[in-house]
């Protein structure tokens, strides 16, 4: 892992960072290739792949009770935390519901209609990232919103399907799932073809090739974001518990040998510990091999003079999970201006809100977080704007309308409030 004491060697590292997230060349063209087929050959083109990749010829429907049976076989303690997670995130994102409004001024009527979109296609990876908590957090926001039609496409290698996802699936109530993965089954969603209806919107997290897909039909349909590998930053100070930070650096390492665990702290002696506990924590972890890759690819502890200067760092880097371990977190937030989720205090690890706290997991990643937020019920709302305009209002509007238009050189435009002045009656008799 690496110390970082200063400016030159801390902009080497965040440029490395960010070249986690470019594409290859390579993967697209063979991507285009399948989007291709698919749009062309429609569900023969996903019948070939399937049996390509994921090796069965099963029907592409999965029918319901299928789902029904696959989640019986899930244990009460399981279907429990799915209940106990799923009821929170709804709670929260419950919150974030918008209501339509309008306004009132002397005959002009004004305001903003929120609808959900219509049909919605999420993803659910079947390889190492299949996982139901990110079927929960994917999906509830669109339920809030009020989406009606949902559907799911999960690739089943060898026509396997995972029981922990379909007992997501069957407790959301979701009964519209397609065996289709990879990018085939993003064109499937995008496009449309015989067996799968096409989609206003797909989202969920997905490999190279589902993540590039994405990328291709965006314009298409519209697409959530595009997922990078997961990362912490941790500020804290010399009150920060050595083996809590520890813990939670090592929580983002096993996801990925991409994912990227920073500590920023102005203490050398924390930093010390922190590094010694790693080093005893990651002996016990069947995943150690993964954690210690991404450690030494992507693991860093910056040492910085001051808790305002951490900040700055945090903004720079704009982390998906950002905790603070000081002896006073929330005197740190009004310096806090990028991060997908803030976790204040040495109570609140990352994996809370991965799975339970509430708030979605679905975060901006590889610094995107300068410009996106994490998923929610407003990803799912479009907003439609209205206007109505009375004789009297047209009155007070019309001739800046005729100026403008004018000027643009636009004379039907122009002539879309002459005609109607010359029919107006006086404006003392309206
Ligand atoms: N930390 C991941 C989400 C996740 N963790 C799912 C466990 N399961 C990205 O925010
Ligand atoms: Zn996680």
């Amino acid at each position: 892992m690496l110390t970082i004491k200063d400016k030159i060697e801390l902009e080497r590292f965040i440029k490395k960072l960010r070249k986690r997230s470019t594409s290859e060349p390579e993967i697209e063209e063979n991507v285009k290739k399948i989007l291709n087929e698919v749009k062309k050959k429609r569900d023969k083109a996903l019948i070939k792949y399937t049996k390509l990749f994921d090796r069965h010829n099963l029907p592409l429907k999965i029918e319901p009770d299928e789902i029904k049976k696959k989640a019986d076989n899930v244990s009460k303690e399981v279907i429990d935390a799915l209940r106990f997670a799923s009821e929170r995130i709804r709670k929260f994102h419950e919150h974030q519901l918008e209501n339509s409004w309008q306004y009132e001024e002397e005959d002009i009527t004004l305001g903003q209609l929120i609808r959900p979109i219509e049909r919605l296609g999420a993803y659910v990876p079947g390889g190492k990232a299949s996982y139901p908590s990110t079927v929960l957090m994917n999906i509830i926001p669109a339920q809030v919103a009020g989406v009606r039609e949902i559907a799911i496409c999960v690739p089943t290698p060898h026509g396997e399907l995972n029981s922990t996802v379909c007992a997501a699936l069957h407790l959301l109530g979701i009964k519209e799932v397609y065996r289709i993965g990879g990018a085939q089954a993003i064109g499937a969603m995008a496009y449309g073809t015989e067996t799968v209806k096409k989609v206003d919107k797909i989202v969920g997290p997905g490999n190279i090739y589902v993540a590039t897909a994405k990328k291709l039909v965006f314009g298409e349909v519209d697409i959530d974001m595009i997922a990078g590998p997961s990362e912490i930053l941790i500020i804290a100070d010399s009150s920060a518990i050595p083996a809590f930070v520890a813990a939670d650096m090592l929580s983002q390492a096993e996801h990925d040998e991409m994912a990227c665990s920073i500590l920023v702290t102005n203490s050398e002696k924390l930093s010390e510990a922190v590094k010694k506990e790693i080093s005893v924590q990651l002996k016990s972890l069947p995943k150690a091999s993964i954690a210690k890759k991404s450690l030494k690819n992507f693991g860093a502890i910056i040492i910085v003079k001051s808790l305002n200067e951490a900040c700055d760092v945090a903004n720079e880097i704009a982390p998906e999970h950002l905790e603070i371990m000081t002896e006073n977190p929330e005197k740190l937030l009004p310096l806090l201006k990028n991060a997908g989720t803030i976790f204040l205090g040495q109570w609140t690890p990352e994996p809370i809100g991965d799975y339970v706290a509430g708030p979605n997991h679905t975060l901006p990643t590889s610094g995107t977080a300068r410009f996106f937020s994490p998923l929610g019920v407003y990803d799912f709302l479009k907003r439609s704007s209205l206007i109505k305009v009375g004789k009297k209002g047209f009155n007070k509007l019309a001739s800046y309308v005729e100026v403008l238009a004018s000027l643009e050189g636009l004379q039907a435009h122009a002539n879309t409030v002459r005609v109607r002045k010359t029919t107006l009656p006086p404006f003392s008799e309206i």
